[in-house]
């Protein structure tokens, strides 16, 4: 698949799923915004405390959230299966214009 998009149009994509999942005011992803917006990536069954360990396990500068890189990152690191119905979608989250 990323050889198929290619690494620019790959990070693109990674870069909007980043935008959809962002608190708005503090332009990083928090626990807050990543539990209101799970459900974009097809995680709206996760649990407070799936979602604190996504956190945690990409929380690079331990901050507390994550920022682009360390979002694009995580995303290169979850399971193909999860990167696959994730893209599918974020493109339809983007086809939509939310
Ligand atoms: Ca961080």
């Amino acid at each position: 698949m990323v050889e198929k998009l290619g690494a620019d149009g790959f990070m693109q994509e990674l870069y909007n799923g980043f935008r959809l999942l962002i608190d708005e005011e503090k332009g990083v992803i928090t626990f807050e915004s990543l539990k209101k917006n799970s459900a974009l990536l097809g995680l709206q069954d996760m649990s407070d405390d799936e979602v604190r360990c996504m956190l945690r396990e990409g929380d690079v500068d331990g901050d507390g959230a994550l920022n682009e890189m360390e979002f694009c990152t995580l995303m290169f690191r979850l399971s193909p299966d999860l990167m696959k119905s994730s893209r599918k979608l974020f493109l339809e989250a983007l086809v939509n214009d939310f």
